[in-house]
């Protein structure tokens, strides 16, 4: 047939096989080998039924996102669809892997479908600022009912082929080893109706009469999860189409609303987001020979906030863990905060209370360090100062096994400086995970002077075994995002000095989209998070707010007060604070607008950026973007820093930031002069 599409014929059955790797993507040479493929099946007289069948590790995963923005080729899929749809032999969809996005919508188009049990099946466009533009949301709110189809439509999460089956998306589970002979088997089932989901319209049909109501709760539930996103609401609208619509004025609304999110800048940047997360795994100049360990037991220091978190991960993976502590009391505190927290979820039904016993079967808690001596990776996350940690590291380099990894979760501090206390700097480096620690994607990989290649490769490949999205770091001082953290942090700080209120600042940063502002995301942290009060010398507006006794959420008082149930109103002791210092320093405070504001917590974040690039402490401009969207929560449609710098446009970043008296960054100044984009996206 095509390189890529395959037709062969088993007796009575042709078998139309696609074989694209990685993901059988719906690519122009995969499209055109569709079409090819029935139409050659339609031609065979022997050819009584078909099955569409890929090989490889999974069924269609989607249209071929690379070729979004970029002129069409090849067969257009609602031409295959149609060919496929109208065909006048009955086609039946074999699925193992994921079937996603265009893949599923292609599956809807087939007469039936016959999944493996493992398998996935879902419509994730809304994960890529779209909506499924090749009649998903006609065909499914058909197949499934107006409801499971809107909550699959707004998640993006797949589903498994037993759900699939019990909401009709699917005709038949076939065994794991056996979908090929099954989907025959399926095909040759006497008398099968062309059966096109199109037609069906019993589910929108009683779903029609309570419809406004369910839309009318879907979108006051949801609102929170959907602010500031363009997609959901589309697909929402779709749905409801689907619901009080033909087909084919429903499959207009749904062109009519994909085509604006596919030009637009949000889908743009999330598109931009799924290469960049993939992209951020991939480390330079690591030999190929660099093949990573096996990790087999891990072992942890400190058992405080995030000591527990780290933990976590490892026994979700099956992983056998050691914790350390110096205490009993930290000890029991540590083991309790996991227990409890494997206990909530069970209680929200999301693992059973045999999981919760079959992962703390998996926790050894001790004082004593010695009994880190087998453990392949050993992490520690004790209190963030030097000697401390320095200590730790020369005891672990006399205990820990020769070719163990010893990793540090600290957020600032030099892990060369830690790594030159062992006889093993080559096994050292940096894993800082983000709090709380077994929630957040992000880890951040800090790649030490000596780190060895393998031992690189092995915390790459443990985080993706842990299910988080590692971003390699140079050493210094935060890493890649606490540094832009800190400049942000201190304009901020600049900013209520100079007559902003911490509530206008966080206020403006929440309509940008992010789930905070600096001010309540310190009192959430802890205002006290490294002041100490012998040292404090009320030089900073957080040494003053500490000496007067404010500490953030956790004592109810920080630059908000919060009541019982977390409710936060500005503090007048904070706002006297903060006046008085002003009036100390001498400053005339003034209205200051929100554009200024703006631009003054972002722009001096990108200018960081920039020299974070340049210092060649990221490996490449989509890495920063990686670490604020899965560790700081940068609106993930705003595309991260950077590339939201880029959206801008360099020269207007780089004249407001002269205008605000910075120094511009000498890399972001060249881009900007040669018109160029830090991620090559404009
Ligand atoms: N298009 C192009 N490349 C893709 C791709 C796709 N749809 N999916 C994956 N890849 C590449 C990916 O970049 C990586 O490349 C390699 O495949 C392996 O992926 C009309 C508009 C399928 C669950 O959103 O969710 O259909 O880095 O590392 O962890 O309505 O990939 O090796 O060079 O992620 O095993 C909708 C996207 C598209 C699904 C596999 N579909 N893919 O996960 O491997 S929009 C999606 C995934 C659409 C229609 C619309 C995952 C996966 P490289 P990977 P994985
Ligand atoms: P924490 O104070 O909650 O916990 C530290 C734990 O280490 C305490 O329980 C303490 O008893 C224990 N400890 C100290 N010295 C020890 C030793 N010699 N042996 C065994 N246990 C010892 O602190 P945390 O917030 O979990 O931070 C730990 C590390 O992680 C720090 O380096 C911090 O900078 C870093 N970090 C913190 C966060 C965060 O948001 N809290 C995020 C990322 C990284």
């Amino acid at each position: 047939m095509s390189a890529v599409v395959d037709l062969s014929v088993d007796g009575d059955i042709g078998v139309l096989t696609i074989n694209s790797p990685p993901v059988n993507a719906l690519s122009a040479a995969v499209r055109d080998g569709l079409a090819a493929g029935v139409a050659a099946a339609v031609a065979d007289p022997a050819v009584k039924a078909i099955v569409l069948h890929c090989a490889g590790r999974t069924f269609i995963a989607g249209a071929d996102i690379s070729e979004f923005g970029g002129a069409m080729k090849g067969a257009s899929l609602p031409a295959v669809q149609a060919a496929m749809e109208d065909c006048p032999k009955p086609i039946i969809a074999a699925i193992h892997g994921t079937a996603l996005g265009g893949g599923l919508e292609v599956a809807l188009t087939c007469h039936y479908r016959v999944a493996v049990p493992s398998a996935k099946l879902g419509l994730p466009e809304v994960k890529l600022g779209l909506l499924p533009g090749a009649g998903g949301t006609q065909r499914l709110p058909r197949l499934v009912g107006p409801e499971q189809a809107l909550k699959m439509v707004t998640s993006g999460t797949p589903i498994s082929a037993k759900a699939a089956l019990a909401s009709g998306l699917i005709d038949e589970i076939a065994p794991e080893d056996g979908l090929l002979e099954a989907a025959k088997a399926f095909a040759r089932r006497p008398n099968l109706a062309l059966v096109k989901v199109r037609d069906k319209q019993d589910k929108v049909e009683a779903a029609r009469a309570t419809a406004p109501e369910m839309f009318a709760q879907f979108r006051k539930d949801n609102a929170r999860a959907m602010r500031g996103f363009e997609a959901p609401e589309a697909n929402i609208k779709c749905i409801e189409a689907a619901v009080n619509l033909s087909f084919d004025e429903g499959m207009k609304v749904e062109r009519d609303l994909f085509v604006p999110l596919m030009m637009g800048l949000q889908s743009k940047a999330q598109r931009y987001v799924f290469f960049a997360e993939r992209q951020a795994n991939k480390v330079e100049g690591l030999p190929a020979d660099a093949a990573p360990l096996t990790i087999g037991s891990v072992g942890i220091i400190g058992a405080g906030t995030m000591g527990g978190g780290i933990a976590m991960n490892f026994l979700n993976a099956g992983v056998p863990v050691t914790i350390v502590e110096m205490k009993q009391e930290a000890l029991d505190r540590g083991v309790a905060t996991i227990r409890k927290n494997y206990e909530n979820t069970a209680a929200k039904g999301r693992m059973t209370a045999a999981d919760v016993e079959a992962r703390m079967g998996l926790l050894t808690p001790t004082l004593d360090m010695e009994e880190l001596s087998a453990a392949d990776l050993v992490i520690e996350a004790v209190f963030e100062t030097m000697e401390i940690k320095r200590d730790v590291f020369g005891k672990l380099d006399r205990i820990a096994k020769p070719g163990a990894i010893l990793a540090s979760n600290t957020s600032y501090l030099n892990v060369d400086e830690i790594a030159d206390v062992t006889s093993r700097p080559g096994s050292v480096l940096g894993l800082h995970f983000f709090s709380p620690a077994n929630v957040m994607r992000l880890l951040e990989v800090v790649r030490g002077a000596k780190t060895e290649p393998a031992v690189l490769a092995t915390a790459m490949a443990t985080a993706k075994k842990i299910g988080k999205v590692a971003v390699v770091a140079g050493v210094c001082h935060g890493f890649i995002g606490n540094r832009m953290l800190s400049s942000r942090q201190a304009e901020a700080m600049k900013l209520i000095v100079e007559g902003a209120t911490p509530e206008q600042v966080d206020r403006v940063l929440y309509d940008f989209g992010w789930p905070m502002g600096p001010f309540q995301m310190s009192d959430l942290a802890g205002l006290d998070i490294g002041w100490s009060a012998e040292k404090s010398k009320g030089e900073t507006i957080r040494d003053r707010l500490c000496e007067a006794g404010l500490r953030g959420q956790k004592n109810g008082r920080g630059f908000y007060d919060y009541d019982a149930q977390r409710n936060r109103t500005p503090s007048p002791v904070a706002t006297q604070i903060i006046l008085d210092y002003a009036a100390e320093k001498g400053v005339n405070r003034r209205e200051v607008g929100d554009e200024e504001i703006l631009e003054r917590c972002l722009y001096p974040m990108v200018n960081e950026g920039a020299l974070i690039l340049a210092e060649g402490m990221a490996q490449r401009a989509s890495d920063i973007d990686i670490v604020w969207i899965n560790g700081y929560g940068w609106p993930v449609y705003r595309g991260g820093p950077m590339f939201w710098a880029d959206s801008v446009g360099l020269a207007k970043v780089a004249e407001r930031l002269t205008h605000y008296g910075y120094e511009v960054a000498p890399l972001l100044a060249r881009l900007a002069a040669e018109e160029k984009s830090f991620t090559g996206q404009f």
